[in-house]
């Protein structure tokens, strides 16, 4: 029902037409100033997939004139993101318009469909990625980029991305409505069923868009969540990582009545906990506290067999860095094991040591842990404490750095942050400088210099000698010098 100047359309969400793209509804109106199809009209018909919009002319007598008819742009190979995601048709006379339009949507929506098959890999979860760039663009484009080799960590597959430069946020949908709306066009010609946004989204954002679109959303922190979940292997880890989804999700149960089942079913694979993350707050607190009291009892075995091991005498040393930097694959080369390492972001989750002898019948026990990343989800840097804790009262840290990345400052920065987060400035540390077999002799001096590191290859074994005599006189020398008064 609406007058001259607006239209109320009533909530359409239940009126969704069986499997197809759209919705089965066609909304024709007339228009009383003369004026086609507005910027409205066709934002109405991306976001709310109709059939067909139609604003038909009044003339002065009261009888209909031309119609304008928009349709959704199936998109052509030729012009992959043509400007505009619709077509309009202007026909002269709406009487004798012969367009079989029965005919004409279902050939578009076999076209919609059509694209699916021959683009998505079987089984995997189609997904659009989308960025804001507030200030640094380089910066935000590194950050996306990451969040799509997320994405294929966690098994989706990645089939477009938008960034929008804007002066902040914006505060109903993070990017523009005129964005989303070109997003979400995009998602059904590609059959793309998820959105993955590069930033948090407050709990009414999460809402907001999903409600819109009708599709699943999902930040970088439900990301990076559930990589977690589907990977965790403990027990300890799994207790962990459902703490950190239970108080992610929890402000964000309340405001998803109708929508909750698709928020909540997070990203395809179920992680542990999956099943009980639908139930409501009340339960919600409950099993938190639960799941942190079997978690700090988790820790007090924990920090009991640290303790054992430190009377046994053995110096600590971590691994920590970036993920993806190499410490894994450090690890097995200095220790000659065999833990997981892959390129993959978040290999290693939980703690693994091994020991390391040195010539003269030393030992030290290395440690490889769960890498950080940036905007590391503070819920999970909680849960996580515990292990974390392996990291804190080590007594070297190896900073393992991957040399060849261009964004090595980001890296730098937020492993720095993140240590400061836990608590151990004071740890010495010895920073590594790791992959230069993928990087130009050239720059090998400049890079060191800079970053003031050890290159190393874990690949190939060059420089590891001299860490290893590093580790020692950190470790052994400070030790005799300890004991010379005594
Ligand atoms: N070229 C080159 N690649 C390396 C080197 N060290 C590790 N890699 C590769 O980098 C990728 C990540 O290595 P991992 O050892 O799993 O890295 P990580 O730091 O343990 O990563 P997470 O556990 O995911 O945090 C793997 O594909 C390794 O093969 C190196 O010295 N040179
Ligand atoms: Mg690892």
């Amino acid at each position: 029902m609406g007058d001259a100047h607006q239209l109320f359309i009533p909530d359409l969400r239940r009126h969704r037409a069986g499997t197809g793209r759209f919705r089965g509804l066609r909304l024709v109106h007339t228009h009383l100033r003369g004026e086609g199809l507005s910027r409205d009209d066709l934002t109405d018909l991306a976001l709310l997939r109709l059939d067909a919009v139609v604003a038909i002319q009044a003339q002065p007598s009261g009888l209909p004139g031309w119609a304008e008819v928009g349709t959704l742009a199936a998109e052509s190979d030729e012009k992959l993101s043509s400007a505009e995601p619709w077509q309009v048709e202007r026909v002269p006379d709406i009487h004798r318009w012969d367009t079989n339009f029965l005919v004409f949507i279902e050939e578009l929506e076999s076209r919609f469909s059509r694209r699916d098959s021959t683009r998505k890999i079987h089984g995997a979860e189609g997904a659009i990625v989308i960025g804001v760039a507030t200030r640094d663009a380089t910066s935000a484009q590194a950050s996306l980029d990451e969040l799509e080799r997320l994405a294929e960590t966690a098994g989706l597959q990645v089939m477009d991305r938008f960034m929008q430069s804007r002066r902040k946020p914006d505060g109903k949908y993070i990017v523009g409505k005129g964005k989303l709306q070109e997003i979400l066009v995009r998602a059904m010609q590609l059959g793309a069923e998820l959105l993955i946004f590069d930033s948090e989204l407050s709990p009414s954002q999460l809402r907001n868009i999903a409600t819109d679109t009708e599709l699943k959303v999902v930040d970088r922190t439900q990301l990076i969540l559930d990589i977690f979940a589907q990977r965790a292997q403990t027990r300890e880890g799994k207790l962990q990582v459902e703490l950190a989804q239970l108080r992610y999700r929890k402000p964000r149960l309340a405001l998803m009545p109708t929508a909750m089942s698709r928020l909540t079913g997070g990203i395809g694979g179920t992680g542990p906990g999956e099943s009980k993350l639908e139930i409501n707050r009340r339960r919600a607190d409950e099993r938190m506290n639960r799941l942190e009291k079997q978690l700090k009892k988790l820790g007090r075995d924990r920090s009991l067999r640290r303790g054992r091991r430190k009377r046994v005498g053995l110096p600590q040393v971590s691994l920590v860095g970036y993920t993806n930097a190499g410490k894994s694959t450090l690890l097995n080369r200095m220790t000659r094991s065999k833990v997981d390492a892959e390129d993959k972001l978040f290999a290693t989750l939980d703690p693994t040591s091994r020991r390391m002898r040195f010539p003269e019948e030393r030992e030290v026990i290395l440690t490889d842990t769960v890498g950080f990343i940036r905007q590391l989800p503070k819920d999970l840097l909680h849960a996580f404490r515990s292990t974390l804790e392996e990291v804190v009262e080590a007594d070297l840290l190896i900073e393992v750095v991957d040399g060849s990345n261009a964004d090595i400052d980001t890296h730098l920065g937020e492993v720095e942050d993140t240590l400061a987060r836990l608590g151990c400035e004071a740890t010495p540390v010895i920073r590594v400088l790791n992959k230069v077999d993928a990087v130009d002799p050239a720059l090998w001096a400049g890079l060191k210099d800079r970053y003031n590191g050890l290159l190393v290859s874990a690949r190939s074994g060059d420089g590891l000698d001299e860490l290893l005599v590093q580790v020692e006189r950190h470790l052994f020398r400070e030790r005799a010098e300890g004991t010379v008064g005594s």
